[in-house]
């Protein structure tokens, strides 16, 4: 959702009850519109503070952007472990190896750990089970 409309501009006073260390003055703003609900230029529809346009999941909330397998597609919405572009059973078969592993441990797989958060558990399954089916990936939700 966009906002409408002219410029906007804001006024008012600096105050300071210790005026000793500030003094005051008028201050006037004036800007233009963004996408509302963001700070960020461009859009940041799941607001990680990735900009959509670079975000590699961009309907996914990923802080990191950690991208394990380096295809393009970060972990978080990229359950699909063998690269075929859809989320099944030979997915969920590696998964299940992985299952249960932590950072460091012979079984554990970084593509597996979809959070990042050095294990593999619920968390992961959870996402994975969300993309059963489906191909990786996510996107902004449309209008
Ligand atoms: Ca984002
Ligand atoms: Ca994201
Ligand atoms: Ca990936
Ligand atoms: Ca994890």
């Amino acid at each position: 959702m966009f906002s409408t409309g002219d410029g906007f501009e804001l006024g008012g006073t600096i105050g300071q009850p210790d005026e000793g260390t500030m003094s005051g003055g008028e201050f006037a703003l004036t800007g233009g519109f963004w996408v509302a609900g963001t700070g960020v230029a461009g859009g940041d529809c799941d607001a990680d503070g990735t900009p959509d346009a670079s975000d590699n999941c961009p309907g996914a909330a990923n802080p990191t952007q950690c991208d394990t397998d380096v295809d393009g597609v970060g972990n978080h919405c990229d359950p699909d472990l063998n690269n075929d572009n859809v989320v099944g059973i030979p997915d969920f078969n590696t998964f299940r190896a992985c299952f249960g592993s932590m950072q460091g441990q012979p079984n554990y797989d970084p593509d597996c750990d979809l959070n990042c958060d050095g294990a593999v558990g619920i968390p992961d399954f959870n996402t994975l089970r969300s993309f059963f089916g489906r191909a990786p990936g996510s996107t902004c939700p449309g209008p």
